[in-house]
């Protein structure tokens, strides 16, 4: 097997366009491998960084991608426990400079010297994509790759989430965005895990495909004349589920959650919206102990666990194949609100 010299790759070179066309390929460093990306995820957060929608700096020219799963082709010489071969993922998370007291506690997310893929790196709508041996997900020989891609960060994100949700095995989870790439995973793991999910979303198709994934109940966002009572209505006691998981690429849902939400639960932020903001009532956070927290990727372990969930076949979520040269239209489809679940991108055959 030869390395090419030249690959194809969607490049972003101005805002708002992405481009598709041939590149070098380029050799790993010490600490890193070459992976050949055969099938990459197309995560809403490759939208905001197309459009610039975030207060953080991106590079430019970059190649997007963050849920890129392939083979490793080259490994660099300090490379020792990836042998060429095996499968490996790309994850958001680049790097980080695993020395900070951050690092240390394995909140890496959190590194002030993270690098993040298809953002501040190339990343995985390439077809040979370098990685950091130290952060590049390992994945199972078993794992059908276009399967497993979503879950280097929607499955990943959600999986995190939910834990940091503190919901118990038996409670109930409110998926605002539940129909989409995070949510329709959401489901899934929260089922795994033991909780009864509740889909929020709109439209029939998509509801029908979270009632098909395990949700209890699906209530439509744009035909509802009051979430509100129709999420407590979905909860036993009428109380409000224990925590809301807010995916949707919007803040509109937001308000409701606090609403909703049970006494004593908790709001897990993870959307990204373009200038989102959230506005906590004071008395209701204080007299009915709501917690509102942010959750962000997850670390190297939390990446491993939710591949784990994954290679067991407890997570199984559909998804459509698109080809690389395609992106464009996934993301007009992501834009218009019309993607059910997740695309993945065919990469290299
Ligand atoms: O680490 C993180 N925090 C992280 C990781 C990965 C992704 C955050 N994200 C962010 C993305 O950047 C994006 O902002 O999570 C958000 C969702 O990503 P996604 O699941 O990849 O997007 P999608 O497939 O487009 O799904 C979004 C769903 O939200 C629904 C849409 O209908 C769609 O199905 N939605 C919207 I927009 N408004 C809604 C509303 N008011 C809504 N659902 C319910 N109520
Ligand atoms: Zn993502
Ligand atoms: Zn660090």
């Amino acid at each position: 097997f030869e390395i090419p010299t030249e690959q194809w790759a969607q490049v972003i070179e101005q805002t708002g366009v992405t481009t598709y066309k041939q590149i070098p390929v380029r050799q790993p460093g010490p600490d890193e491998v070459l992976i050949n990306i055969k099938y990459s995820g197309v995560c809403h957060t490759d939208l905001h960084a197309l459009n610039g929608d975030w207060p953080l700096e991106r590079k430019t020219p970059v190649i997007g991608g963050h849920e890129g799963a392939g083979v490793v082709v080259a490994k660099g010489d300090y490379v020792k426990d990836i042998e060429i071969g095996d499968y490996a993922g790309i994850k958001w998370l680049h790097s980080s400079c695993l020395a900070c007291s951050f690092c240390i506690q394995s909140l890496e997310p959190l590194c002030d010297h993270a690098e993040l893929s298809g953002y501040t790196v190339d990343g995985s709508f390439q077809q040979y994509a370098v990685a950091k041996a130290a952060h590049v997900a390992r994945i199972p020989k078993e794992c059908d790759l276009a399967a497993v891609a979503p879950i280097l960060c929607a499955g990943l994100t959600v999986y995190k989430g939910l834990r940091v949700s503190g919901v118990q095995p038996g409670g109930t989870v409110a998926i605002v965005g539940a129909g989409g790439g995070l949510g329709n995973l959401a489901i899934q793991y929260a089922k795994a895990m033991g909780m009864h999910p509740i889909a929020i979303d709109g439209g029939g198709e998509k509801g029908q495909a979270c009632l098909d994934l395990g949700a209890t109940t699906y209530i439509d966002f744009m035909s509802s004349s009051n979430i509100v009572t129709d999420v407590k209505a979905a909860t036993p006691e009428g109380r409000g589920p224990h925590a809301v998981l807010l995916l949707a690429a919007s803040d509109r849902p937001f308000q409701q959650a606090i609403q909703y939400v049970r006494s004593n639960g908790t709001i897990v932020c993870i959307g990204m919206p373009a200038g989102g903001n959230y506005q906590v009532p004071v008395f209701d956070a204080v007299v009915r102990c709501i917690s509102v927290k942010g959750s962000y990727v997850g670390n190297r372990q939390d990446t491993q666990e939710a591949i784990d969930f994954f290679a067991q076949g407890m997570v199984k979520a559909p998804f459509k194949i698109a080809e690389l040269k395609d992106l464009q239209s996934v993301f007009d489809m992501m834009k218009a609100g019309e993607i059910v679940g997740r695309y993945v991108l065919k990469v290299s055959d």
